[in-house]
C-alpha cells in the first residue's frame, strides 16, 4: 500500500521521471509535439506507472507538490529542446485537482517565468471530472490562461461524464479522442466506431479545435483517421512514451 509519506519522499529524493510520448501530424508525418507522461523510479520496484500512484496522489493531495514539478520540469524540457524554435507544444497532464485550486493559473505563470517557455508552446490537458464542480472557476481559469497564450486541451474525450457540457462552456483549443474507441477502428466495431471518430472529428473542427486521436497503434487506423480529416494523432505506431534521452531522437533538426 502506498503511502503519502513514500510520495512526499519520492518527490524529495529526485525519483520520479518524464516520460515524452510524440504526438504527430497524421498528414505528413511530422512531430507537433510532446506529451509528458510521469513515472517512479522506484528504488526497489522498479519503474511504477502512474496508474497505480496518482490515485493515491489525488487522494493525499501529494499531486498539488507532485503536479507543480511536472509542469516545471516539462516546461524546462521544453526549453532545452528548442520547442519555441522548433515550433513544437509540451502538453502536460493536469489533476483536476490541481486546476481547482485558486492559485493554479499563478502556479502556471511561475513555471513559464522560471524557464524560459514562451507560453503557446505550452498545452494543459484537463479530463472531465466530478472534481471540477466548479465551472466558473473553471471558465475564469481557462479565460485567465488563453490569455497568456497558454493552449488548453480536453483529455480522455468521449469517456466521461460531462464532455459536451464543458465543450459548451470551455473554450478548448485541442480535443483528445480517448483511446479506447481507436482499437475498434479495426475490430467488427469498426462501423460503429467509425461513425463516433468521424462526428468527434467534426464537433472539435467545427468548434476551431485541433483534434488529436490516441492510441494509434497500426497502419490501418491511422490510414482510417486520416480519411476521416483527424489532425493529429499519437500512439504506439507512431511512438511510445519514451526517457528523454530516447525521446530527443525524435527531435527534427531546429528550424
Ligand atoms: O503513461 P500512462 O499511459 O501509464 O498514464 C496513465 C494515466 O496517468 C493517464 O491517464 C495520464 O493522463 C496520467 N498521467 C500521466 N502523467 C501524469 C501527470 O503528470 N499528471 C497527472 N495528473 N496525470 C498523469
Ligand atoms: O489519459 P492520457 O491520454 O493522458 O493517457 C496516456 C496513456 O496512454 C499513457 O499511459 C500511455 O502510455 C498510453 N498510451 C499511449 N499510446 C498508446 C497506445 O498506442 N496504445 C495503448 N494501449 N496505450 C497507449
Ligand atoms: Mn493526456
Ligand atoms: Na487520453
Amino acid at each position: 500500500q502506498l503511502l503519502e509519506r513514500d510520495l512526499r519522499g519520492a518527490l524529495d529524493r529526485q525519483e520520479l521521471r518524464l516520460h515524452y510520448q510524440g504526438r504527430y501530424a497524421v498528414r505528413g508525418g511530422t512531430l507537433a509535439g510532446f506529451e509528458a507522461l510521469i513515472r517512479w523510479q522506484h528504488p526497489e520496484r522498479g519503474l511504477v506507472p502512474p496508474g497505480t500512484f496518482i490515485p493515491v496522489a489525488e487522494d493525499t493531495r501529494m499531486i498539488l507538490p507532485i503536479g507543480e514539478w511536472v509542469l516545471r520540469e516539462a516546461c524546462a524540457q521544453a526549453v532545452r529542446w528548442a520547442f519555441p524554435q522548433r515550433g513544437l507544444g509540451m502538453s502536460v497532464n493536469v489533476s483536476p485537482l490541481q486546476f481547482d485550486l485558486p492559485h493554479f493559473v499563478d502556479t502556471v505563470r511561475a513555471a513559464l517565468h522560471a524557464t524560459g517557455l514562451p507560453a503557446r508552446h505550452l498545452i494543459l490537458e484537463i479530463t472531465e471530472s466530478l472534481v471540477m464542480r466548479d465551472l466558473d472557476r473553471a471558465q475564469s481559469h481557462v479565460t485567465e490562461l488563453k490569455a497568456l497564450g497558454v493552449q488548453i486541451a480536453m483529455d480522455d474525450f468521449g469517456t466521461g461524464y460531462s464532455s459536451l457540457s464543458m465543450l459548451e462552456s470551455l473554450p478548448f483549443d485541442q480535443l483528445k479522442v480517448d483511446r479506447s474507441f481507436t482499437r475498434h477502428l479495426t475490430t467488427d466495431r469498426q462501423p460503429r466506431v467509425t461513425a463516433l471518430m468521424s462526428a468527434m472529428i467534426q464537433l472539435a473542427q467545427t468548434l476551431n479545435m485541433t483534434v488529436t486521436v490516441e492510441g494509434v497503434e497500426d497502419d490501418a487506423q491511422r490510414d482510417r483517421l486520416r480519411d476521416l480529416g483527424c489532425d493529429h494523432i499519437q500512439g504506439f505506431l507512431l511512438a511510445r512514451p519514451l526517457p528523454p534521452e530516447a525521446a530527443e531522437q525524435l527531435l527534427p533538426a531546429a528550424a
